[in-house]
């Protein structure tokens, strides 16, 4: 059916008047927004039907995507667009007198993850749909998402992300398909029929209450589902027996401890640490999900000696690995199956991606904790862990070192990586780099003894969010170069590469740049009023703030470069504007005071007149989806500056890429295939390898001070940040000070120092050759569909889940 624009006018003035009972004249901007959404919900609805029926039915398999993080962003713009009901819908609104990007404003990021590892989550879900591949997310319905991050007198201040305020337009409550989730308690054994009874009694019972979200395919009927949890009591549990003894505080109190544990996002990216609440979030909402999955294949399969033929279940990192013990624990104690049957159905069901090999980020949990809080759960992993070194020592009869340095039970924990590797088909690392240092170094002796579990997956984005959707001007450009296939299939970016040279699409390329540059530095003098050239180069660093990716070594090099040119105001250099964006740990004190010293240097920089406009420093606030999205485009140099082997993979350097900018960047994660792509000649990149990171670790570091006395540059620098250069207390930056000379420079920043000013100049020179820029830019976009999620999860899709494609018949309308 064609939709026509006074049909969707019809269709959303009878919603509105439905839904608000008034004239749309009486209409609040937040109505318009919510009435909008249910306009869309309508479309989406039938197809969500008939893709559940379809998956229902079916004789194939579906995956189920289980993550503590989803990092959605907005959907009205995206789902419309999927929907290609974009410019219908902004004529038919604007006849009614409604600007659609104006309401679109009013919708909350769902910002229900960290940072990378929770967008590729959202990334691969939008690849699943857009695949066509019947494949969704399990996770929990925070109330608050990632923190609000306010910037008062250059300091991070946090507030709550308080995101379902005026409700949430797309996620459905399913309360018929609650599940109860236990914690605590004891367990009793019993017998009945020969068979060990495993009771798990006295326990604290929680309800968990799925809301979905719909996952819109891209011009296909695909509607597959985010299934979020959230944790209620019910009034039965609710203990008015309690309260009617007169005891309402403590009935209140109960409540308020179950709820917590959909209260909040862990707000540490890369780090551990280590709360109850934490392991009682990771066990409630794959205890739910888990359930829910069996409950559903009950409805459709007599026997669960096939559910793995059905079912595949990845854990995006160790944070779902329960998964694995509450699969043995449905199998065995509700579906009375042996231990070998159940463990043959979970480890061929179940697969793992190690996201990081920072020891701060590996989980661990002590044993008692883990044990008061699952009893039974821990009896299955201790079982598991018998079967496993049992099986080791036929291996490596008498090596105790390696039998304990594999163990999933050891030195008072539990190691869930162990767990996740013992328990899982397969192992992937997210770049190729970061898979050889798992098999090779951090995971070596579960390469040795599990070889064919190990696997690559580099990451990857989504091109309709990270192209289409934010840099539409780019996108048209490119579609009306070399035609629409390539939103189809995104290695078909590649036919750019015979435009690089082109001077016409060269000139139209700059434009567009030039275009999203002004558009951004309106929105910085709009926020910080401070007035930034479109003119000068956008040398953009976003990205969570952390010792390893080394925001730091871009600020010393900022402060070197403020030091040319306060000695020679008329240095050769083409003006520079760097941005930075990105949120601190609330607990990570190192990660502050960086923020704290990037607001200082950009208030001393900004403001001074004598290096003549030469030099801009912005800090943008809140870094979020939705500000990148508006950040990415407006590039033209990425920084992807990490330690080398310490950053997995990194997806910022894809969405820079795939909109145009140069990197500059270490030999670090996906930095090396995307230099394989672009060639040598297209990236520009310094400082150490990972290997040669890893052997200075190995033998204890290099020697910093040498490197301090050595180089005026880095002394100068150093000195200024506590010698009263910068308009702060003497000690404000001593820590960052005391960790280069002190502690021996953790990160290899001033080891790299001068090899990343070599690297500046290379980037001015480049940018100084209009033609030669351009030219590199272009191959950058040819070249950035490699990086597509939509490759990543065929792969994923054909190597480890063996799922298929499964279209969705066509749908009447309404
Ligand atoms: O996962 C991304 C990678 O591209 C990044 O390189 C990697 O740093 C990131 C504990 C993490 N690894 N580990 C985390 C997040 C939250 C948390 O509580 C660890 N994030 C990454 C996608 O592969």
């Amino acid at each position: 059916m064609i939709i026509t624009k006074e049909y969707f006018k019809k269709l959303y003035l009878d919603k509105f008047q439905s839904m608000h009972g008034k004239e749309i004249t009486e209409a609040t901007p937040m109505d318009q927004y919510l009435t909008l959404g249910a306009v869309i919900r309508d479309f989406i609805s039938r197809k969500w039907i008939a893709s559940n029926n379809t998956y229902a039915t079916m004789e194939d398999k579906e995956t189920y995507y289980f993550s503590l993080e989803f990092l959605l962003g907005k959907l009205m713009n995206a789902n419309l667009l999927k929907l290609n009901l974009g410019e219908i819908c902004t004529e038919a609104l604007e006849e009614l007198g409604i600007h659609l990007d104006q309401i679109e404003e009013l919708e909350p990021d769902a910002g229900l993850g960290n940072g990378g590892l929770g967008r590729l989550a959202a990334c691969f879900l939008d690849s699943l749909a857009f695949l066509q591949l019947p494949g969704h997310g399990c996770g929990i319905r925070y109330k608050y998402g990632f923190f609000e991050q306010k910037i008062v007198d250059g300091y991070q201040v946090e507030l709550p992300d308080n995101w379902l305020k005026y409700g949430n337009v797309w996620e459905i409550r399913k309360a018929d398909k609650a599940v109860e989730v236990r914690f605590g308690g004891n367990v009793r054994l019993d017998q009945a029929d020969g068979r060990t009874l495993f009771i798990h009694e006295n326990f604290d019972p929680v309800l968990a209450v799925p809301y979905d979200t719909p996952i819109v395919g891209f011009r296909n009927n695909t509607i597959n589902t985010l299934r979020l949890w959230s944790a209620e009591t019910t009034m039965k549990d609710f203990d008015f027996s309690t309260f009617n003894r007169g005891d309402y505080l403590n009935a209140v109190k109960y409540k308020y401890e179950v709820e917590s544990i959909s209260q909040v996002l862990y707000p540490d990216d890369n780090h551990l640490e280590g709360r109850v609440l934490r392991l009682k979030q990771q066990y409630f909402f794959v205890s739910a999900g888990i359930q829910s999955i069996v409950r559903r294949y009950k409805k459709h399969h007599a026997d669960l000696k096939y559910f793995h033929e059905r079912v595949a279940i990845h854990i995006n990192d160790t944070h779902p690995v329960l998964a694995i013990p509450e699969l043995m624990r449905i199998l065995i104690d509700e579906e009375e199956m042996g231990w070998d049957e159940a463990w043959e159905i979970t480890t061929r069901t179940i697969s793992y991606t190690n996201h990081t090999i920072l020891p701060e980020a590996l989980e661990k949990w002590p044993i008692d904790i883990f044990q008061t809080l699952l009893p039974r759960i821990y009896m299955i992993v201790h079982e598991i862990n018998e079967r496993f070194c049992s099986s080791l020592w036929q291996k490596y009869p008498g090596d105790w070192n390696k039998i304990r340095s594999m163990a999933v039970l050891s030195d008072g924990y539990v190691h869930m990586a162990h767990l996740a590797a013992v328990g899982s088909k397969s192992i992937n690392g997210v770049a190729k780099i970061h898979t050889e240092i798992l098999k090779n170094q951090v995971m070596s002796n579960f390469y040795d003894y599990y070889p064919h579990k190990f696997n690559n997956k580099t990451n990857g984005i989504t091109p309709r969010r990270w192209l289409l959707k934010s840099n539409p001007k780019l996108a048209h450009l490119i579609t009306d170069t070399i035609g629409s296939d390539w939103l189809q299939d995104s290695k078909k970016l590649q036919q750019l590469e015979h435009y690089a040279h082109d001077p016409v699409f060269q000139e139209e390329t700059h434009r567009i740049k030039q275009h999203n540059k002004a558009a951004l530095a309106a929105l910085i003098q709009d926020k910080y009023q401070v007035a930034v050239d479109p003119n000068s180069i956008f040398d953009v660093q976003i990205k969570r703030i952390h010792g390893y990716k080394r925001q730091v070594l871009n600020v010393l090099h900022i402060m070197n470069l403020y030091n040319r040119l306060r000695e020679d105001p008329n240095l050769d250099i083409h003006p520079r504007t760097f941005i930075f964006g990105g949120k601190a740990a609330p607990s990570y004190y190192m990660a502050k005071q960086t923020i704290k010293l990037i607001n200082t240097l950009a208030s001393v920089v900004n403001q001074d007149s004598r290096i003549k406009d030469k030099l801009k420093v912005i800090f943008m606030e809140n870094y979020n989806v939705s500000l990148g999205e508006q950040i990415f485009p407006a590039a033209d140099v990425s920084e992807q500056i990490s330690t080398a082997s310490k950053e997995a993979s990194g997806t910022g350097n894809m969405k820079f890429m795939m909109n145009g900018a140069i990197t500059i960047g270490t030999l670090d994660g996906a930095n090396i295939e995307i230099k394989e792509e672009v060639g040598k000649d297209n990236i520009v990149i310094f400082g150490l390898t990972a290997d040669q990171v890893l052997k200075y670790y190995q033998e204890g570091g290099y020697n910093a001070w040498n490197l301090y006395h050595g180089d005026s540059r880095i002394k100068t620098v150093l000195d200024q940040l506590v010698n009263n250069f910068l308009p702060v207390g003497p000690d404000e930056f001593r820590s960052i000070y005391e960790g280069f000379l002190y502690h021996n420079d953790e990160y290899f920043v001033l080891k790299d120092f001068s090899s990343y000013v070599d690297a500046h100049n290379q980037i001015n020179q480049l940018y100084n050759n209009r033609y030669k820029w351009l030219q590199m830019s272009i191959c950058n976009i040819a070249h950035s569909g490699k990086f597509s999620s939509d490759k990543t999860i065929s792969e994923y899709a054909r190597d480890i889940w063996n799922i298929h494609t499964i279209p969705i018949p066509d749908q009447p309308m309404f």
